[in-house]
């Protein structure tokens, strides 16, 4: 019985000894851990030349208190530094690897460079940051080059404590790359592109690129001309301006971004030139400076346009030494072997992925939290780097990002769930069970024009199916329990959530979602006992539900209307895709149920909206129209849509009806459109419009049904879409 009892101790405590290996993340490539022994009280580590950043790792877990001559001997160094022939055998031949050997005497850790020791002493201090030490050996490299995240968005940049704060996770994520890119830094892109930063900008990008360097992270700082660069000496030396002022301030690293730019920035014979010349008098002449990077006007295979040969020209001027970036087959996709086949071939290179997710810059009222999967697992060896781009949001951004850095380490060990629960635990310790049930319910991005989507809900999607199935055939509900449960879930983890003091930052990003969360959760028990008191033919019950749902809904059209109020799509959407349709739904049944059976007639439907987009635009047929407050609007698409002759753009109606007026407005401002109203579809007028602020405004006398802007010339026109609505 004793002994017994030993051998459960003994197992309980090598079990936490080896468990220390399952938080190290990414997922290390060779793991031959045995057995763990005591986690010693001192440690006596030497350092050999394994620079500044390494340096500091160390003195975050070594300190006066825990290091002694006598202490457990820890090695840490490089390959050139003195070790056992057999020993310096065991670091794999590849950048940034390293080998740990942990014995009982000794612990050693070996780095391939500089970036090497300074992962092998991460995954070190990870492994001790538990009352056991495991024995054995760690063999580890990454599987891409460059890998990180591409702050590329539309919308609010990040904050500089935002980035100091990611910055920080790169590093503890082993991953290397920080591509700062935001669309709304002046100083990044049009009009002050060619300025130098002012002081306290600049004393501020100072800083994040020595929080960089201390995180064995490349800050790279991409410049976006495109929008007015001349092709000539001018500009070109004002670019070689702008680099040198940032290299004064740190930066080693650049990129130059063509996208999202129409007209003559876009000539690839002029981009390569561009590009060689910094290549050849700043990238060269620094020597200190790392290769190129570009992201291409035709940066996805649905945009390239095959007549133009911009992707050929490119990679036949461009410099080889300058990595190309790439979204993939569209802008917004996940990226397989037939992907990086078509592009490599093109640009004769391995392209740099430039992958959207899970930036929400076209979904801005939905939290995308999902794990972060979709790309094969085999395309390691055809890529250059592999970067993501983020939401607005910096915090709730870091559980895709951990998943990023753990596929781009460990392609083949990669599993998106298990990493995903992983980065809830390391962002939320204490409640990240609760943030559990509020991220696998908000992570699917609705409708959008992209046409990407998401899983959500998955292990409650079929049950929600089945309780609708149930409804709708008047069968015994069977899985009743369980749909309940989820509801007291929902609301318990958001009241956890509300009150949490795990992660502030977070909380600050989530807080309006969660609250619509917990609404939510709210409306399914209301509408459950609706359900109940329909069985036990409860009038007084089943009407009092009822108004508690349209009560909650109302909340939640508040909230809706006052948080996150963007021009794009504002508002907080949650649980989209599975538990929202199931409450509306079964609101539906269940009230057209009750009114069949008492004779009444309560309201059936929330909120739907009766009117549709109607266009001949293939780009705009996904887009999302919002209809509030008697306003039904377009919700503007960032891209620049081309209007070929007769093609056309507006809406259809539920039914013939009176407007007060209509507008739209172009960027550049332009009333080259013209509005056409129509009662069927078929013979339409044109109204008399008059220009406010650049809105192109109409006042139609008549109802109509039938409402658009029309390309009447016989020449295309290219324009991006800032406004278009009709008032009721
Ligand atoms: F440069 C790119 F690789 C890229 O993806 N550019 C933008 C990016 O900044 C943005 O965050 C992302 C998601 O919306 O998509 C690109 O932005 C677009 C996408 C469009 F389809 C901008 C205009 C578009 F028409």
């Amino acid at each position: 019985m004793i002994k017994y009892s030993i051998q459960i101790f003994i197992f309980l405590l090598v079990s936490t000894g080896f468990a220390q290996i399952d938080r190290v993340n990414p997922v290390p490539q060779e793991v031959n851990i045995k057995d763990s022994v005591q986690l010693p009280s001192f440690f006596n580590i030497q350092q050999l030349n394994t620079g500044e950043a390494t340096k500091n790792l160390i003195s975050t877990y070594f300190t006066k208190e825990n290091t002694l001559k006598k202490g457990l001997s820890i090695r840490v160094g490089d390959v050139t530094n003195k070790f056992k022939k057999r020993d310096l055998k065991k670091v794999p031949n590849r950048p940034e690897s390293y080998y740990i050997k942990s014995t009982k005497n000794h612990i050693l850790v070996i780095g391939r460079d500089a970036a090497g020791a300074y992962y092998g002493t991460k995954t070190l201090i990870t492994l001790l940051s538990s009352s056991m030490r495991p024995l054995g050996e760690i063999i580890d490299y990454p599987d891409v080059s460059s890998r990180g995240v591409v702050e590329g968005f539309y919308g609010t940049p990040w904050t500089f404590e935002n980035r100091m704060r990611q910055i920080d996770f790169y590093g503890a994520n082993k991953l290397n790359t920080y591509i700062y890119g935001p669309k709304d830094d002046p100083y990044h892109s049009s009009p002050n592109w060619r300025k130098p930063y002012p002081e306290k900008e600049a004393e501020k990008l100072k800083k994040l690129v020595s929080r960089a360097n201390l995180n064995h992270v490349d800050f790279v700082w991409a410049i976006h001309p495109g929008k007015d660069i001349k092709w000539d000496d001018k500009d070109r030396d004002a670019l070689l301006r702008k680099f040198e002022n940032m290299y004064d301030l740190g930066v080693r690293s650049f990129a130059v971004f063509f996208d999202d730019i129409s007209g003559k920035g876009t000539d690839p014979t002029q981009q390569a030139s561009l590009l060689n010349y910094l290549n050849d008098k700043f990238v060269k002449e620094k020597e200190d400076v790392r290769p190129l990077i570009m992201c291409p006007t035709e940066y996805n295979k649905a945009w390239s346009n095959p007549d133009r040969k911009y992707l050929e020209t490119l990679g036949e001027k461009l410099d080889p030494s300058i990595e190309i970036m790439w979204t993939g087959n569209t802008v917004v996709a996940d990226i397989d072997e037939a992907t990086m086949d078509w592009i490599n071939a093109k640009i004769k290179r391995k392209a740099f992925i430039w992958w959207n997710y899970p930036v929400s810059d076209y979904v801005r009222n939905h939290m995308l939290l999902g794990p972060a999967y979709g790309n094969a697992k085999t395309i390691a060896k055809d890529l250059s780097g592999f970067t993501s781009n983020p939401m607005e949001h910096a915090e709730a951004s870091k559980i895709g990002i951990y998943g990023v850095a753990d596929y781009t380490w460990n392609m083949e060990g990669y599993h998106p769930e298990k990493t995903w629960n992983k980065s809830l635990k390391d962002l939320m310790p204490e409640n990240y069970e609760a943030l559990a049930v509020f991220a696998k319910h908000n992570s699917d991005l609705g409708e959008n024009g992209h046409r990407y989507r998401r899983k959500e809900s998955v292990a409650f999607a079929p049950e929600a199916k089945e309780f609708l199935k149930s409804i709708k055939n008047k069968q015994e509900i069977t899985n009743l329990n369980i749909i309940e449960a989820e509801f007291n879930e929902m609301v318990n983890a958001s009241e956890k959530l509300l009150n949490s003091k795990d992660n502030p930052f977070l909380l600050d990003e989530i807080r309006p979602w969660v609250r619509q969360f917990k609404h939510l959760g709210k409306a399914g028990l209301s509408m459950l006992n609706m359900q109940k008191a329909l069985q036990t033919k409860n009038q007084k019950e089943f009407e009092d539900n009822y108004n508690s749902v349209l009560k909650i809904k109302t909340e939640m059209f508040e909230l809706d209307s006052k948080e996150n109020q963007n021009p794009y799509q504002p508002g907080i959407k949650t649980s989209s895709l599975v538990i929202t349709p199931m409450i509306d739904e079964a609101f539906t049944l269940l009230t057209s149920a009750y009114n069949k059976e008492f004779g009444e007639s309560l309201k059936i439907e929330s909120n739907f909206n009766p009117h549709s987009l109607f266009t001949n635009i293939n780009k705009l047929k996904e887009q999302p129209i919002t209809f509030k407050n008697k306003v039904l609007s377009l919700n503007p698409p960032l891209e620049v849509i081309t209007f070929e002759a007769e093609d056309f753009l507006g809406f259809e109606l539920e039914e013939v009806k009176k407007l007060k007026e209509v507008g739209y407005k172009l960027e550049p401002s332009l009333d080259a459109l013209t509005w056409q109203l129509s009662k069927d579809g078929n013979t339409w007028s044109t109204p008399a419009t008059k220009e406010a602020n650049g809105h192109i405004k109409a006042f139609p006398k008549e109802a109509v049904k039938f409402i658009r802007i029309i390309n009447a010339t016989d020449t295309k026109i290219e324009t991006r879409i800032k406004t278009l609505r009709i008032q009721f």
